[in-house]
């Protein structure tokens, strides 16, 4: 990837993200280069969209609400109740403004991360999966199989983390972005897409 100097963009979220977001950031860049390595996509893009997925995630509310209006990015009713979805969109923004990512792969996968979308790439499955599945997170639901089941199927832990990701959603009593729901219904529906 030209432009992108994987060690610079480390420096800089280290200086922006606070110790566990940043701890979790390099989590989520190296499990998805090994998933990357697993199903032969870009490993330097599995890095980078790792990398950036969360460089929004330590803004404020106001600020990221705030870049959002300036910039044009609409900001939907249920990212209104609910603004930390918006560290998805502004990450999006922030990776190619202040980290000059061009590739629309990589920008793709930062914007889809939490809520994944209908028809996502390999590289937008893997750097989804690597979120939910790296070694720094502890209390996901059947996150030992799901570990697993991702190297062997990447198709099937995604669905799988879809379902639990809105199971857990129902269990807390948390409104659910339609995206989200149409995610899932899409990947049950389309198992090997
Ligand atoms: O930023 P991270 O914490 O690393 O991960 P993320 O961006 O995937 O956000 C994770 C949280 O997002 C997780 O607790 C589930 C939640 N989430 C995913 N889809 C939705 C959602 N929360 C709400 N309220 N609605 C959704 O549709
Ligand atoms: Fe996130
Ligand atoms: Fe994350």
């Amino acid at each position: 990837m030209k432009n992108v100097n994987i060690k610079k963009i480390r420096k800089k979220l280290e200086k922006t993200l606070d110790a566990k977001r940043y701890e979790h950031t390099l989590g989520v860049a190296y499990t998805a280069a090994a998933l990357a390595m697993c199903f032969q996509a870009d490993i330097e893009k599995a890095k980078v969209a790792g990398l950036l997925h969360d460089c929004a995630k330590c803004m404020s509310n106001e600020k990221k609400m705030d870049i959002c209006q300036k910039q044009g990015i609409e900001i939907t009713e249920m990212e209104k109740k609910n603004p930390f979805l918006l560290h998805a969109k502004v990450g999006r923004y922030l990776a190619r403004k202040q980290f000059h990512v061009k590739d629309e792969d990589v920008l793709n996968a930062i914007l889809n991360h939490t809520t994944g979308r209908p028809g996502m790439s390999r590289l937008e499955k893997i750097i989804y999966i690597a979120d939910y599945i790296e070694p720094e997170r502890k209390h996901a639901p059947n996150l030992t199989q799901v570990r697993k089941l991702a190297f062997r199927d990447i198709d099937a832990a995604l669905l799988q983390i879809l379902k639990d990701t809105l199971g857990y959603l129902q269990n807390i009593d948390s409104p659910v972005d339609p995206m989200t729901q149409e995610t899932y219904n899409y990947y049950v529906l389309n198992k090997r897409i």
